[in-house]
Parts: structure tokens; sequence; C-alpha cells
């Protein structure tokens, strides 16, 4: 496919680049760590979202070589910050299944966090929950590992999938993110309201825990922050933006 090969270069080009979304502490505002959220800069004009790419690069297994030179790129961005500011913002990284699958994932995660000297516990790996159900023994291992490292793991899109309460309760994780669907409507949807507030105290039991994502209102924080919910990340907090951008607004 002309695409996978136009994006199999851009990676050896170094053609994509990273967006950082802040996460925030709800009760105090502070912002404690930030989202790294790939886009394909496939000409100087043209920034191409990450849902327009990442399931062909799925697909074809690209995601693998694509998956490191994001980690890495992450990583050496945290260790930036840490040395330029002082500051040390927690790293939370996609990362997809395909990846978790490879036999390398665990050793190379390692050694991306030896060369760059970063903190393995401000690092989060979050995976999608609509994909966790394949295979789960396998899955639960590598994280298993993961998190033996110190490097934390979070389910993102909680809510969307169908991950059973014993299948929570055995996956080795830290943090449930709600997801967006579930946060847009809540401060007029009752069903929306239950779904968060049911996450949250489910969360919380499970001693995990939660963030909400896409939070766009004031009002939507006051929700979360009466319902308990630990942290936020949305445009009310800071949209994705380019490292300098982010630094600027916030370390500077
Ligand atoms: O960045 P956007 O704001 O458009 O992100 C859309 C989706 O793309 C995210 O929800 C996430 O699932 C996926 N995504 C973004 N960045 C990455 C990445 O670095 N790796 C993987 N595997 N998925 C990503
Ligand atoms: O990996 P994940 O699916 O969580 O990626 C987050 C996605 O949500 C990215 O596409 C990001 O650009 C988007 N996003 C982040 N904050 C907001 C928000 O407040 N509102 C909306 N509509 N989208 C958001
Ligand atoms: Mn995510
Ligand atoms: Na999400």
């Amino acid at each position: 496919l002309q695409t996978i090969r136009e994006l199999r270069y851009s990676v050896e080009r170094q053609c994509l680049k990273l967006f950082y979304q802040p996460q925030v502490t709800l009760a105090s505002g502070e912002v404690f760590g930030v989202e790294a959220l790939v886009r394909w800069q496939r000409s100087a004009q043209e920034l191409v979202p990450p849902l327009s790419f990442i399931p062909a690069a799925e697909d074809s297994g690209l995601i693998v070589a694509m998956g490191e030179w994001i980690l890495r790129e992450a990583c050496r961005q945290q260790q930036l910050w840490t040395r330029q500011t002082g500051r040390r913002l927690r790293m939370a990284v996609n990362v997809s299944m395909r990846q978790l699958k490879d036999p390398d994932f665990v050793p190379m995660l390692r050694g991306v966090l030896q060369e760059t000297s970063v903190d393995p516990s401000m690092l989060e790996l979050e995976v999608t929950e609509s994909l966790m159900m394949e295979d789960t023994l396998g899955l639960s291992r590598v994280l298993q590992q993961v998190r033996e490292m110190g490097t934390g793991v979070a389910i993102d899109d909680f809510g969307t999938g169908y991950s059973s309460l014993s299948h929570l309760q055995r996956l080795p994780i830290d943090r449930l993110k709600i997801d967006r669907a579930f946060i847009t409507g809540l401060t007029e949807r009752a069903e929306d309201q239950v779904i968060a507030a049911l996450v949250i105290n489910m969360g919380h039991l499970l001693h995990l825990r939660v963030i909400a994502e896409g939070v766009e209102t004031p009002a939507q924080r006051e929700q979360l922050l009466q319902m308990g919910c630990d942290d936020a990340q949305g445009y009310l907090f800071g949209r994705p933006m380019p490292a300098e951008d982010l630094a600027a607004k916030l370390l500077l």
C-alpha cells in the first residue's frame, strides 16, 4: 500500500510529531503530567491526525517500529523538561495491543528508559479498553512486567469496551480513564452521570486512580470533583500542543 510505504519512510525520516496535552489533579488544578499524542507531518502544510494512520500502522505491523520511536521521543522530551525546568511531568504514552504482543516490547521499554534516563515511575502506558479482551493472560503477563519496572498502566477509553469486573480486578493496572463520551453529557444526561459515578466508585474500590478525559467546561469539572474523580484532561485545561507551547504555557 502506498500510504504504508510513505508512513514507513516518515518514521525513518522522523516526520512524526508528538503533541502534549496536560493532565491535572482536579482538587488543586495542578498539572502533574501530559499525554503524548502523535501526528504525522506529511508535508509542510499537512498535519495528519492519528486516527487517519494508526489503524493502517497497526494492520501492517509498522506500529511496532513507530511505537518505539514515539516512546523514545516522549521519554526524551520528559527528560529534557526535567533538566531544563526542574519540573517532573509524568508522561502518558498510548500503546496499541499489537505493540504489547511483540515479544521484544518489555526489553525495548527497559532499553528506552535507561537510554533516556527517565525514572520508570514517571511514565504511564495507556491501553485502550476495547482491545484488551483478546488475549488477557498474555496481556496480564506483559503488564505485570511493566509494573514491576515501576511504570504505570492506564485503561484508556474506559466504559466503551466489555471489561468484566473480575477481569478488571485481575489485570495489573493503576488507573482508569473515563471515556470522553460520558463526560460530554455529564451535566445534562442522567445516564452519563450514573456511568461516570459508577466508574469512579468502582475504580476506587479496586484501588485505581480515575481520570476523566474530554473535560471542556467548569460545570463538568465541578461535577467530577463532587463525584470524587481524582484527575482530569481536556480542552478546559489545555489542548494537545507542541512541546515548545506546553513549556511556555506551564513551565516557564
Ligand atoms: O490526538 P487525537 O487527539 O486525535 O488522538 C486520537 C486517538 O489516537 C487517541 O485516542 C489514541 O487512541 C490514538 N493515538 C494518539 N497518539 C497515539 C500514539 O502515540 N500511539 C497509539 N498507538 N495511538 C495513539
Ligand atoms: O488516547 P485518547 O483516545 O484518550 O486521546 C484523546 C483524544 O481526545 C485526542 O484525540 C484528543 O485530541 C482528544 N481530546 C482531548 N481533550 C479533548 C476535549 O476536551 N474535547 C474533545 N472533543 N476532544 C478532546
Ligand atoms: Mn489515550
Ligand atoms: Na481515550
